[in-house]
C-alpha cells in the first residue's frame, strides 16, 4: 500500500534518533493506518509507530494533534511522579520543523509516537483474569485523566457517542440509500427502528445533568490497550483519538462489547456470538475498583445499558456505514460492514434476553 521510498522520506520529516531501516504495517484498527518502524541507533535496534491519520475520519488534524500532545504530555508527567513514565505511556515525536503531524505532498497526516515494546494487544480472548486487568488498565488511564482541564480539549469527532444523533444519521441512510444496498439488509434495518427508545436513554440524561460529562477515551475496545508479552499486565492505553467528554457508561460499554464477546466483531456465524458472563462480571470487578469511588451511584447503576447502547450504537454505525458504500470503517469484502452489524446486534438480542443477571451482576459487585 505504501512504497519503501515514501514512508522513508515521510519517516525523515521526523526528528527521530538513529538511521532508518525500514517498516513494517500494523494491521489492526479500522481507522488510521499503522506502521512501525525500525530504526537502528549506535547499533542498538529502536522503534517507532508512524500513523497515517484518516482525515475523513478526523476533519481537524491540528485540534486532534492538540488534544493528543496535551492529554500525551499530561498522562507522561503524572506516570513520571508515581514511579516512571517509560514504555507506559504514548509521547507524540515532533516533526523536524517542530510540528506535532507531518503533511506531505499528497495532503496525508502523519504523526509518529514511541513504540510499546514487548507489548501485544487481543481483539478477542477468554481469559477473565486478563480481561479484569484491562479494566484495572482503562481505569488507571481514566483516574490519571481525571483532573485534566475538559474546556482545554476540541472535539475531535462531534456528536462521536450521541446514540439519538447517529440514529437520524442512520434513518437518513435508509432514506438517501446511496449505495443501493437498502433491501440486502432489512431485517437489520427493522432491528434498529424497533429500538429507537434506546438511542436516547444515556443523551437524555447527559443533556438534563442526571449524568456526569467526564474526559473518557471513548474507544476502548479491546485491542486499543496493550499487555505486557511476559507478565500480561496492562502496561499503555493507545488509539487517543477520541479523548473527549464524554460518559464513562460509554467507555464501560465499549469494552464490554469489545472483550466479553464469544466470537469476533466480524464473525459470519452469529450463532457464535454471546455475552460471557464471566468475562462481564470480571470487567465490572475491575472497572469498579479502579472508578468505583468517582462514580455516581446512577452511572454505577447503569453499566449494563452502557453497554448494551454502545453495542447498538457501534451495530448502527456498521449498517449506516454499509448503507452508504463502506466510506468510514475500513473493510476487506463488500459485505463486511453487514457482517458487523449482525454481530453486534446478537450481542445486543443476548444483553436483552439476560438483562436481569447483568443487572444482579453490577449489583453484587457493589456490594463487595
Ligand atoms: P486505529 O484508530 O486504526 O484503531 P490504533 O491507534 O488503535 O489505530 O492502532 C492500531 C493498532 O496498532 C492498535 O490496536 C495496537 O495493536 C497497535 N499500536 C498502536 N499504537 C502502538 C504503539 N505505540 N506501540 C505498539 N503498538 C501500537
Ligand atoms: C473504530 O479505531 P478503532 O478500530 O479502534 C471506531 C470505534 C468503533 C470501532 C468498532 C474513531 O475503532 O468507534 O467502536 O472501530 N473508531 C472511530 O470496531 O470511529
Ligand atoms: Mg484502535
Amino acid at each position: 500500500m505504501f512504497s519503501k521510498e515514501e514512508i522513508r522520506a515521510i519517516a525523515g520529516a521526523f526528528d527521530l534518533k538513529g538511521d532508518y531501516l525500514g517498516f513494517a504495517p500494523v494491521i489492526t484498527g479500522h481507522i488510521n493506518n499503522t506502521l512501525r518502524l525500525d530504526y537502528t541507533d549506535n547499533g542498538a535496534p529502536k522503534r517507532y509507530i508512524l500513523q497515517n491519520i484518516n482525515t475523513t475520519v478526523f476533519r481537524d488534524p491540528e485540534v486532534l494533534m492538540q488534544n493528543v500532545s496535551r492529554t500525551t504530555a499530561f498522562v507522561y508527567d503524572k506516570l513520571q511522579q508515581r514511579g516512571g513514565a517509560e514504555n507506559r505511556c504514548l509521547v507524540c515525536y515532533p516533526t523536524k520543523t517542530g510540528k506535532t503531524y507531518y503533511t506531505d505532498e499528497q495532503g496525508r497526516v502523519w504523526r509518529v509516537y514511541n513504540f510499546i515494546e514487548n507489548s501485544v494487544s487481543y481483539d478477542l480472548l477468554s481469559d477473565e483474569t486478563l480481561f479484569y486487568k484491562a479494566a484495572k488498565g482503562f481505569g488507571e488511564y481514566a483516574n490519571l485523566l481525571s483532573d485534566f482541564p475538559m474546556d482545554a480539549l476540541g472535539e475531535t469527532i462531534p456528536d462521536f457517542h450521541h446514540t439519538a444523533k447517529r440514529y437520524q444519521t442512520f434513518l437518513a441512510a435508509v432514506e438517501e440509500n446511496a449505495a443501493g444496498r437498502r433491501d440486502t439488509c432489512r431485517p437489520e434495518i427493522d432491528f434498529v427502528t424497533a429500538r429507537a427508545d434506546v438511542t436516547h436513554a444515556i443523551t437524555d440524561l447527559l443533556e438534563n445533568g442526571s449524568l456526569p460529562l467526564r474526559v473518557t477515551h471513548n474507544d476502548t475496545k479491546l485491542n486499543n490497550i496493550l499487555f505486557d508479552r511476559d507478565t500480561n499486565e496492562p502496561v499503555c492505553v493507545v488509539d487517543l483519538d477520541t479523548v473527549m467528554p464524554g460518559s464513562c457508561l460509554y467507555d464501560f460499554g465499549d469494552a464490554i462489547r469489545a472483550g466479553a464477546s464469544t466470537a469476533a466483531e466480524d464473525e459470519e456465524d452469529v450463532s457464535k456470538v454471546h455475552l460471557d458472563l464471566g468475562l462481564f462480571a470480571a470487567y465490572v470487578k475491575g472497572f469498579l475498583e479502579a472508578a468505583g469511588d468517582a462514580l455516581t451511584p446512577l452511572e454505577i447503576e447503569l453499566l449494563p445499558l452502557g453497554a448494551k447502547v454502545i453495542t447498538f450504537e457501534c451495530g448502527m454505525r456498521f449498517l449506516t456505514d454499509y448503507l452508504q458504500g463502506d466510506v468510514y470503517f475500513r473493510t476487506a469484502y463488500p459485505t463486511h460492514n453487514l457482517v458487523r452489524c449482525r454481530t453486534q446486534f446478537a450481542l445486543v438480542a443476548d444483553m436483552e434476553r439476560r438483562w436481569d443477571e447483568l443487572q444482579r451482576i453490577v449489583r453484587e459487585a457493589q456490594n463487595r
